[in-house]
């Protein structure tokens, strides 16, 4: 049988001498720049430092007058308190924005379980609404389903148990202080981009048919983001949005853009190899880090032969921080020693080193981890930039606003593309923005401003995103077209690049 990567190999390597030639006429560069160097990127800070450099992972409110500041638990996004417009005596007029962001706070996944739970977590409180209905017009009157939900239970013949968890949650779900937020999360939103800046209508404009025409809202396959998704859009357009159905577009399983699911073996392998002894850096982290894990094993009593736990601190630092952003789920304590608890010490250097690795995997590591990056995400990229290219071009339709809720690994990736200069593991709920601006037309721009007058803004945790390659630079009003030859240069327009990176083809 023909092996397709060889037969298309030579085409896909015209297609990428093709884009890296364009993005090069436009000036732009595509190479990876280092990010500042920081205490999370120190691996010195990481092991030795005390506390959390500032961040908060205990609750999901920041302290008054520091909204803006890291919050694992509730990451800060665009708020009408803090939003920076941008000076309209320029002229700047919004056109589209799109969001990507995280889901907000959850339990957590049942592989991060210890072996032996010292408490349950219920979600009685909440049911997971779960059913199909017709959308067809008449049908919707006539033939509604029942509402629903999953309602966690156990039975008492049933004699297996579950491995991790106990309760009556789904391990993963949004719990209620994570509907919460995702609810406060939209009401922000449509403060911003309608209360304060007029661009989407009023949730009453039209019978509340208005907003429904200039926004689209995507999900990934995991259910956890449809949960967010429900009470963000009642956040954000009130008791019309839960009375009335809202799609949520969702590409198929295997093949989902924003989660990301598509199949990516060389995209896999670099993340693998930077993650391993393969990388000195990462060796060296994981070497010094012994004493580390063998204090955690003793009290959750997690096998050192555990891989999962012990390939990198993500599974302690998840079953950890998901405890700590509720405020009943305390540290735990060993099952077999009362009274020998996970400190408050030891839980901060977990989240200080989870920091520092999601900075070695996404930018600090090299060329491959922009490039990993850009094969693993580089199709949901080009979508965006597809999106991008249409409202400069004023082929956008009726859509205004774009919402995407994803994940870590999604955000981490779109973090990496933008090579962002001081990269942190993603928070709940973590937010990055791209508004395109036009810029009217002034007798001093002249006639041919409709043209090139199209610019970019990207704000993360609400704020200009500052990117540490130089064409890039401080993401604020930063040319559409200088930012669209980025990602064709890196993906390739309608992401022709990718499935060459992905099977490898392509170097990439
Ligand atoms: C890392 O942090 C340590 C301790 O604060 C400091 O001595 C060292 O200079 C830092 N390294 C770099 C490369 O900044
Ligand atoms: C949360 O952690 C901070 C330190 O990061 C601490 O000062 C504060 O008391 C903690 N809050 C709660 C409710 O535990
Ligand atoms: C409603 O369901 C019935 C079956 O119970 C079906 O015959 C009917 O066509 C449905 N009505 C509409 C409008 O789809
Ligand atoms: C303005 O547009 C005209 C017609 O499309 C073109 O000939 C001219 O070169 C443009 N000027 C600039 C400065 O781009
Ligand atoms: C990308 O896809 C769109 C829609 O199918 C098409 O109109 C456009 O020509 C394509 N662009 C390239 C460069 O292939
Ligand atoms: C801890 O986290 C890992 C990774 O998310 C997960 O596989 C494991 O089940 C979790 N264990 C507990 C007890 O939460
Ligand atoms: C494993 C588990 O959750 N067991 C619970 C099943 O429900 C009974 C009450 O009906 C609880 O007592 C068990 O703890």
């Amino acid at each position: 049988m023909l092996n397709p990567a060889t037969t298309t190999s030579s085409s896909a390597l015209l297609l990428l001498s093709a884009a890296a030639a364009a993005s090069a006429a436009m000036g732009v560069d595509l190479n990876w720049h280092a990010p500042a160097a920081g205490a999370i990127n120190n691996l010195t800070s990481a092991l030795q430092a005390t506390g959390t450099y500032g961040f908060v992972f205990n609750s999901s409110r920041t302290p008054e007058g520091q909204y803006g500041a890291y919050n694992w638990c509730n990451m800060p996004h665009v708020r009408r308190t803090e939003y920076v417009r941008p000076p309209q005596e320029e002229g700047y007029e919004l056109r589209y924005v799109e969001v990507i962001q995280r889901h907000h706070k959850r339990t957590p996944y049942a592989a991060n379980a210890f072996p032996v739970e010292p408490y349950r977590w219920d979600c009685d409180d909440q049911g997971l609404f779960y059913f199909g209905q017709s959308v067809v017009p008449d049908a919707n009157s006539d033939n509604k389903s029942a509402q629903t939900y999953w309602k966690g239970t156990n039975s008492s013949v049933n004699p297996f148990v579950p491995a991790g968890w106990i309760g009556s949650c789904q391990f993963p779900q949004i719990t209620t202080g994570g509907l919460d937020d995702s609810r406060t999360h939209g009401e922000d939103l449509y403060g911003v981009y309608h209360s304060l800046l007029d661009f989407l209508p009023s949730r009453e404009a039209e019978g509340g048919d208005a907003w429904r025409r200039h926004v689209v809202y995507r999900v990934t396959n995991n259910q956890i983001t449809s949960q967010v998704a429900g009470q963000l859009i009642a956040g954000m357009w009130g008791a019309d949005a839960a009375a009335r159905p809202v799609p949520l577009l969702i590409q198929a399983a295997g093949v989902d853009s924003l989660e990301p699911q598509y199949g990516c073996p060389a995209g896999a392998a670099a993340f693998n190899r930077l993650k391993s002894s393969a990388d000195a850096r990462w060796q060296q982290h994981l070497d010094a880090a012994r004493a580390l894990y063998a204090a955690l094993d003793a009290v959750s009593g997690v096998p050192p032969a555990d891989a999962g736990f012990h390939a990198s601190f993500d599974h302690y630092y998840d079953n950890l921080s998901a405890r700590q952003c509720h405020a009943d789920k305390p540290l735990p304590c060993s099952p077999q020693g009362p009274g020998d608890c996970v400190g408050q010490d030891l839980a901060d250097t977990v989240y200080r080193l989870g920091q520092w690795e999601y900075s070695h995997m996404y930018r600090d590591a090299g060329p491959v981890a922009l490039r990993a990056s850009v094969a693993a995400y580089g199709v949901w990229v080009a979508e965006l930039a597809a999106h991008l290219r249409a409202v400069a071009a004023g082929e956008q339709g009726d859509v205004r606003y774009f919402h995407n809720v994803a994940h870590d690994g999604s955000m981490s990736r779109v973090l990496a593309i933008l090579q962002i200069d001081a990269m942190v593991w993603p928070g709940m709920g973590s937010e990055l923005v791209f508004e395109v601006y036009r810029k009217k037309k002034t007798a001093t721009t002249g006639d041919n401003a409709s043209q090139s007058a199209h610019y970019v803004r990207v704000l993360f945790g609400g704020q200009p995103l500052k990117s540490s390659n130089p064409s890039l630079g401080l993401m604020d009003m930063l040319p559409i077209e200088t930012l669209l030859a980025y990602f064709d240069g890196l993906v390739g327009q309608n992401a022709s690049l990718i499935k060459g990176k992905c099977d490898g083809s392509i170097p990439l």
